[in-house]
């Protein structure tokens, strides 16, 4: 026990984030309570200066180590690398830009710098240290894997608020991002009203915030988004060079233009080269200072290339231009041979938009699981690395951590010790709880990009084999949720953010602990508890669906939260209904209490006017024809006319499909028919039935978007809005 104890007393107790390239630790140093004198302070990077001002108790300066001066401290030395205080350490200081070392003895620290970034990374690294109650002496050795590393805030939706992103710089610094590219679809002045200068106010708090950046090391990259409108002539490209020079004037250095998301004149790739060209000669070199420019292109995925695009902005742009790619799709994780790929098209190495956590095309998903699945040996192959994140800027915190260990030391990520130590620095005492929300919030779901995330409910397939472990499951999740909706020390702006989905959660745990009551009523037979627990289920599930996130006067997208949405919620749904179906066999007793089934289950005939949707050309194997109308009953082939409509127990969807030879109908009204993932798809081809005096509309529902089942000629469509006009009839 001694040996253990003594053991502990001896090693540190803090990991590095980001993880540095060489670390050793040795014995004890000094308590965190040290005091210390700086030397070298005056010529040394003044952001790191103030921040160990900040964080250490200094009680002085000094041009050299003087212990007479200040007896009870120990000197922190401190400069770049041809600062006077560090100049005999040169040697072992990194070559690389941005690089430092650092080392904590008991006589001493060094805080050494390549450049200012340099000593402000390395007095970063100090504060980490110096958190461990014993800090144990070090030596480190460190310097970025990928040069330009950070974040864009590229996404549709509510842009980030002014303090969301004065936090977001503060958070960069801390882990050593040096990259901000400031590109929220639905800043008007980025995109839609490009032309037009900030308002005053406006122009003043992004000063406010480029200053905020460059304390903490950041670049501030504005990008501009001329792409929907641009005319291709000379008056043009001087407004976007204007603009670019009022940005300038508010200090900003860095800049981007994005062609992403357009089609037709805009996505010219001969004349976007052209642009970025009389931007480098007209903006870029008659200032000293001013990086060469970013662009998205608008084929900024494998996916989406055609023609000699790429090719042509490799060749006609100036090699110094940063070109922007996502990956082998819109939403993709980055490999070696991809790199390869592009890097070759372009002639120059692809800056990385990264579309992971954004979650603006699956709004009702939080992406708080690991960030994994990219390379962990491309760092020479970008020119940059930068993640676009969710609207929710604390909540993307937990991925963005992980970008910043990914990205300053890549060979050495490892995504699931980068995620724990995420949860541990974002949530220090709520650490538990703020798990459990995060595990239970994953995946994105089927969108249209395919991007899945494993591990959702990683504990639930296990808990749910017996009742004691699912009811255990759902009381976790109430747990969880009532002590962050409790918690008043953590992080209040992240638990606000993530709030409804904390709700969201609390219901499905109270709602699966009454599924848990239904199940015992029925074993003991017990109508009126099965009843009651039914009743109160559904009340939770409607106080569950009324929550909405971001759901204020202006807000560009709200959004419905889904918890577990790949696991705990489909499979409550589905026992929800298992369970209510096996009742109804049995019991009479308060049936009333049930939702009526709009359609039961049955053949029916679909019409429209009096005219039969028909199955014209019946062929089990064929996809892509569509039914068509016919006037005349079938009398020779009468299955052609008639559909089974089956509510689906999973979803409440209907799924409708031909009694001729089963083929479905799928969301653009043709037929469909896919013998591996038969019988059908129930994410796409189901169907809402709503019936008004008489008349039904069917609607798309689940990844089929939303679109109503109308007439167009002698056949359905389901892109507009058809809403009751269907006569749907048992078949007797
Ligand atoms: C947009 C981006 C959006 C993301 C995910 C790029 C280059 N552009 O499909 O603004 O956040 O995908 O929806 C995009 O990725 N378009």
């Amino acid at each position: 026990m001694a040996c253990v104890a003594a053991i502990a007393a001896n090693s540190q107790t803090v990991t590095i984030s980001p993880l540095p390239q060489q670390i050793s630790w040795g014995d004890q140093a000094f308590a965190k309570t040290e005091k210390f004198y700086l030397v070298g302070a005056s010529q040394a990077d003044a952001d790191a200066v103030e921040l160990l001002s900040s964080k250490l108790d200094i009680v002085g300066t000094s041009e050299k180590v003087d212990a007479k001066k200040f007896p009870q401290a120990t000197p922190i030395i401190i400069g770049e690398a041809n600062d006077k205080a560090v100049k005999k350490f040169k040697k072992l200081i990194p070559a690389q830009t941005e690089g430092y070392y650092l080392k904590v003895s008991a006589e001493q620290v060094i805080v050494a710098g390549r450049d200012n970034s340099g000593t402000y990374y390395a007095a970063q690294t100090l504060s980490q240290v110096m958190s461990q109650n014993q800090v144990m002496a070090c030596e480190i050795t460190d310097y970025p894997s990928v040069t330009d590393r950070g974040v864009i805030e590229g996404f549709y939706g509510n842009p980030w608020s002014h303090k969301d992103r004065l936090r977001q710089f503060d958070f960069y610094g801390q882990y050593k991002m040096n990259t901000y590219v400031f590109g929220p679809k639905d800043d008007p002045y980025h995109r839609a009203r490009w032309r037009e200068p900030y308002p005053a106010d406006e122009a003043a708090k992004l000063k406010e915030l480029v200053d905020a950046a460059h304390k903490n090391k950041v670049k501030f990259v504005w990008a501009i988004h001329p792409a929907g409108d641009i005319k291709w002539c000379l008056e043009d490209s001087i407004n976007v060079a204007k603009k670019l020079e009022r940005m300038y004037d508010l200090g900003i250095r860095s800049f981007a233009v994005f062609f992403d998301d357009v089609w037709g004149e805009g996505a010219r790739g001969d004349k976007q080269a052209g642009l970025l060209n009389y931007l480098t000669d007209n903006f870029v070199r008659k200032h000293k200072d001013v990086e060469p420019l970013i662009m998205c292109p608008s084929q900024y995925n494998k996916g989406w290339t055609s023609g000699d695009y790429l090719n042509t902005l490799g060749t006609k742009m100036y090699p110094e231009v940063r070109i922007m790619w996502t990956g082998n799709s819109v939403v993709d994780m980055i490999e070696e041979n991809d790199m390869q790929w592009i890097n070759d098209q372009i002639k120059r190495k692809a800056y990385i938009w990264l579309n992971y956590p954004v979650n603006d095309y699956c709004q009702s998903r939080m992406l708080m699981g690991k960030t994994y699945g990219n390379g962990l040996n491309i760092n020479d192959m970008v020119s940059g690395f930068c993640s676009n994140p969710m609207e929710y800027a604390e909540a993307s915190k937990v991925s963005l951590y992980s970008i910043a260990d990914y990205t300053w030391n890549m060979p050495a990520y490892d995504d699931v010790k980068s995620w724990e130590r995420a949860l541990d620095a974002l949530m220090p005492t709520s650490k538990l709880a703020f798990r459990i929300f995060c595990e239970n919030n994953i995946d994105l779901g089927p969108t249209g990009h395919g991007l899945r995330r494993e591990g959702e409910s990683p504990r639930f397939a296990k808990a749910s084999e017996n009742l004691m472990g699912t009811s255990m499951y759902f009381q976790q999740l109430v747990w969880a949720a009532d002590n962050l909706l409790a918690d008043e020390v953590n992080h209040p702006e992240m638990l606000d953010e993530i709030k409804p989905w904390v709700e969201s959660m609390r219901y499905l745990g109270l709602r699966g602990q009454q599924y848990i009551n239904m199940l015992a009523a029925l074993a003991q037979k017990d109508t009126v508890a099965f009843i009651g627990h039914y009743r109160a289920q559904l009340q939770l599930e409607q106080k569950q669906k009324a929550i909405i996130s971001r759901n204020y006067e202006g807000s560009i997208v709200k959004a419905k939260p889904v918890v577990s949405g790949d696991v705990v919620t489909p499979w409550l749904n589905e026992k929800l209904a298992e369970i209510v179906k096996a009742y109804k066999k049995q019991y009479t007793y308060g049936l009333e209490y049930f939702p009526v089934q709009a359609i039961e289950d049955g053949e029916y005939f679909i019409k429209v006017n009096g005219e039969y949707l028909t199955n014209a050309q019946a062929g089990a194997d064929r996809v892509g024809d569509f039914p068509v109308f016919q006037a005349e009953r079938d009398v020779i082939n009468p299955q052609r006319q008639q559909w089974v409509i089956e509510q689906n127990a999973k979803t409440g969807r209907y799924k409708i499909f031909n009694k001729q030879d089963g083929r479905y109908i799928n969301e653009t009204g043709a037929f469909w028919f896919n013998k591996d993932r038969n019988p059908f798809d129930a994410a796409w081809h189901t169907y809402l039935l709503v019936k008004q005096e008489g008349k039904w509309s069917i609607q798309n529902a689940g990844s089929g978007g939303k679109g109503y089942w109308h007439r167009e000629g002698n056949r359905i469509k389901a892109n507009g809005s058809g809403q009751f006009i269907f006569e749907i009839e048992k078949v007797k």
